[in-house]
């Protein structure tokens, strides 16, 4: 996985070699966590499981303990199957995208899009972010550099409205996969929980079943932050997953792993740039790996 390089690097010289387990280990390794922007309450949980494994297994060095570490990461990353998204099964997929401003919600999707028709797809956008005219503008321009549909209305129309012509025409025209843009911000934050909830009964109500996918873009640049945004979220819609944006250069890539202990919501793609090609299905193991690479 190429990111994330070396923010555990710390932790790995910390823990490479035949250091003594002890409490001043431990107290070294919290503070650690911490810096890489893992939460309190997971940095505890790691570290008391650490402590306790050393104890039952005899752990006597912190080699050791780095294995254990990093079997528990993948762990915590790990129940919920597979990365990535779901594939197309009942034909059209349709794929929300939902986030606050400036997550990399239209980015994403239009990655996603170029990876669909890739693979075979007939794929249409949905322009339902009708909040900033220049939304618009930008999600069409990803449509025709990648060759794919895209049903919009005038900025200022109705989203639902937007998503419920876009499910037909979807139909109509046999697309295998919609994905729907949708604004980051409206007059208020009320008006955006209600208006996503609105998309998600018209997508039930054109295509007679949810979404395929819900997924909660997240800025992975914005450490905890991301965190408070995904309880908002998943409070007014049902998320499915995550994906995380602008992995690209960020220190802040350990709040991965809080987001998905403290809200058990999985971590599909990761994105690490701004070209169509900078996105990867989330892998744990990888992504541990990348995390202690120097
Ligand atoms: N470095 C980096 N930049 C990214 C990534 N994804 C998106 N961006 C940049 O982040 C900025 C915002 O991306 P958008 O996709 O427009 O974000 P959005 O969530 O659709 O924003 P709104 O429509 O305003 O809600 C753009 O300049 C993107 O090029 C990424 O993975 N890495
Ligand atoms: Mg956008």
């Amino acid at each position: 996985m190429r990111l994330l390089r070396g923010i555990f690097s710390k932790v790995d010289q910390l823990l490479t070699g035949r250091r003594p387990v002890d409490d001043e280990l431990f107290d070294e390794l919290e503070e650690l966590l911490i810096q890489a922007d893992l939460s309190m309450t997971t940095t505890t949980k790691l570290v008391d499981s650490l402590r306790q494994s050393a104890r039952k297994d005899r752990l006597s060095e912190s080699d050791q303990i780095k294995d254990k570490l990093k079997e528990l990461l993948e762990t915590i990353l790990a129940p919920n199957g597979a990365g990535g998204l779901k594939s197309p099964t009942d034909r059209p997929a349709v794929y929300l995208f939902v986030g606050v401003n400036g997550v990399g919600k239209t980015t994403t999707i239009a990655k996603v899009a170029n990876r669909f028709k890739k693979s075979g797809n007939r794929v249409l956008l949905s322009a339902a972010d009708t909040f900033r005219a220049a939304a618009i503008d930008q999600i069409e321009i990803w449509a025709n550099r990648s060759g794919v549909d895209i049903i919009k209305h005038q900025p200022g129309a109705d989203p639902a409205a937007v998503v419920f012509d876009s499910i037909n025409a979807a139909v109509a025209r046999g697309s295998d996969v919609v994905l729907i843009d949708t604004a980051g911000r409206l007059h208020t934050k009320t008006n955006l929980m209600e208006e996503l909830a609105k998309i998600g009964r018209v997508v039930q109500r054109a295509l007679g079943r949810d979404p395929d996918e819900t997924i909660l873009v997240l800025d992975a640049t914005t450490g905890q932050n991301a965190v408070n945004q995904a309880r908002e979220f998943a409070n007014a819609v049902p998320i499915s997953g995550i994906a995380l944006a602008k992995m690209d250069g960020t220190a802040k890539g350990g709040i991965v792993v809080t987001i998905k202990d403290e809200l058990g919501l999985p971590i599909k793609l990761a994105c690490t740039g701004e070209t169509l090609d900078d996105i990867e299905d989330f892998d744990p193991k990888s992504f541990v790996d990348a995390l202690f690479e120097a």
